[in-house]
């Protein structure tokens, strides 16, 4: 089996467009010599007839594959997530080495990163689940790139990862995250904060059109000028092109041809799940979740426009309303990402991953979609500050929320006047209220809950836990042991 000689640092399973993308990638940075396999041999044959520049080292038979990489061998797989991934993972651990490493490339769940990860271990072969963001672009010219796996693993992979990822003021955009599904995981919430970004920012669109009366040509040019300030970010720089386009066939604006119907593949989901499971309030990404659920359901959408016989009147905007919404933006935004690192470290703390909050923040600032000058801030906090309960209690970011709560409160009110709907400004505000006001109404809500289910209460001015009689004379008891 093995006639060929072993000369390629690192291979690569799966060559449709992320695969060819990686492989491409890593082929033009000096020091990397690219094996490449694909299950079809004819999209192998496609890619070296098209860059032959590439250099690549081409099998059509996975042992050839195999055969071509010098030790430890390290391949990334890029196939399509599920049975794919397993069908690969299979054929490389009956013909890889203790020391070898299996990287999955792909868009696995953490559980699934878990599960294949222990069965592989015993084998003495390093199984890493790296998340990968940037799209086909980012595969190719840089990505954002999240790798778990052990620390041994790392050693051989960072530098070959180093070099393909995003540059962001000079680090590379990678990190050993942590064991085993920590970067998978951890991709994972990227992609949630990556729907609230872009539901509060379609949220600040629909205000500015609304209520600002303005056209979407102008609140590209709105966006543009966010775009120089501390909302800089590449989600507001794509919002600015998209509504500056034009649909050619009718001439109207592009965002007005467009159904308005969000779909989703499901990493939104899987955050919101997870973070339930967690216990992590993740409020800003459940609501860009279920926002797009909502708009994708037209039946009741229709339903309920037949009945409403009127709306309420779009209250008016003054010259600083674009101001507000702005502050407004970047309060929710702080917000959805507090949440956001709040479930990263819960998820460290039940899978036992040391995930350094800070060099998240920095491996997001290049190659991924919520890349932005914003997460310089995050990552200062973490740095400065490790251990903080929440991202809003970081000096920056508890200025930056003062600053702005006056308009805040001003924009959410109006859009509950007006009838637009901002499930993600609100809930922001709701969250932040939550945590700031010195009593909640949980108080009430645990009285309910010993009422019908004796399921007891602590009380705010003695310790131990306590149980009122509620069918009975309504004499409290202490319950002891708990
Ligand atoms: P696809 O997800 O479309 O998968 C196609 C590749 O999987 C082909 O190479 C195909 O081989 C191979 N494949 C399949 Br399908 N079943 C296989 C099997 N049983 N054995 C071996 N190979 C198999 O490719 P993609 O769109 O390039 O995405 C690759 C991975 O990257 C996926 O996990 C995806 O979720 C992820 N992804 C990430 C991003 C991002 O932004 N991070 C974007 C897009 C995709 P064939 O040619 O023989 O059919």
């Amino acid at each position: 089996m093995d006639t060929r000689t072993a000369t390629a640092n690192i291979g690569v399973v799966g060559l449709a467009v992320m695969g060819s993308n990686l492989a491409r990638n890593l082929a033009s940075r000096e020091g990397n010599t690219v094996a490449v396999y694909n299950r079809t041999y004819a999209r192998t044959e496609e890619l070296l007839s098209e860059h032959p520049e590439a250099g690549f080292v081409a099998s059509e038979t996975i042992d050839d594959f195999v055969a071509s990489l010098a030790k430890p061998r390290t391949a990334i797989i890029m196939v399509q997530a599920g049975a794919g991934t397993d069908a690969v993972i299979g054929q490389l651990v009956e013909r890889f080495e203790p020391g070898d490493i299996i990287v999955d490339g792909g868009n696995a769940n953490f559980h699934d990163t878990i599960a294949r990860e222990s069965r592989i271990a015993p084998t003495g072969i390093h199984f890493v689940g790296a998340g990968i963001s940037g799209g086909e672009e980012g595969a190719l010219h840089g990505p954002s790139i999240m790798p778990g796996g052990s620390a041994e693993s790392y050693e051989t992979l960072g530098p070959i990862l180093a070099s393909i990822a995003a540059v962001a003021e000079g680090e590379p955009c990678v990190t050993h995250v942590g064991t085993d599904g920590a970067g998978h995981f951890v991709k994972m919430i990227h992609n949630g904060i990556e729907y609230a970004d872009m539901q509060l920012i379609a949220e600040a669109y629909d205000l500015l059109r609304t209520v600002g009366s303005l056209q979407p040509a102008a609140i590209a040019d709105v966006f543009a000028r966010w775009n120089e300030g501390p909302l800089e970010s590449y989600l507001i720089e794509i919002t600015a092109e998209v509504l500056r386009q034009v649909d050619p066939a009718t001439g109207r604006p592009f965002v007005d041809i467009v159904l308005d119907q969000a779909g989703s593949k499901g990493t939104g989901v899987w955050t919101v799940q997870n973070a339930l499971d967690l216990g992590v309030p993740v409020g800003g990404i459940g609501e860009a979740v279920f926002a797009r659920a909502v708009s994708s359901k037209p039946a009741q959408r229709e339903a309920v426009q037949r009945i409403v016989n009127s709306r309420p009147t779009v209250q008016e905007a003054d010259a600083s309303f674009a101001d507000d919404v702005a502050k407004a933006l970047y309060a929710s935004k702080v917000v959805a990402y507090a949440q956001g690192f709040d479930a990263i470290i819960a998820g460290a703390e039940k899978y036992g991953w040391d995930i350094h909050k800070d060099r998240i923040a920095k491996i997001w600032r290049g190659g991924c979609i919520i890349r932005a000058q914003f997460l310089n801030r995050i990552a200062e906090a973490y740095d400065e500050n490790p251990d903080i309960a929440t991202l809003l209690e970081a000096p920056y970011f508890a200025q930056a929320v003062a600053d702005g709560e006056a308009a805040w409160r001003r924009v959410v009110a109006t859009s509950a006047l007006s009838g637009v709907p901002v499930p993600g400004f609100s809930s922001a505000l709701s969250y932040y209220d939550s945590l700031a006001v010195k009593r909640l109404p949980a108080a009430l809500v645990q009285g309910q809950r010993d009422f019908f289910g004796a399921h007891t209460y602590k009380r705010v001015d003695k310790p131990g836990t306590f149980h009122t009689l509620w069918s009975g004379d309504r004499t409290e008891v202490e319950v002891p042991g708990h």
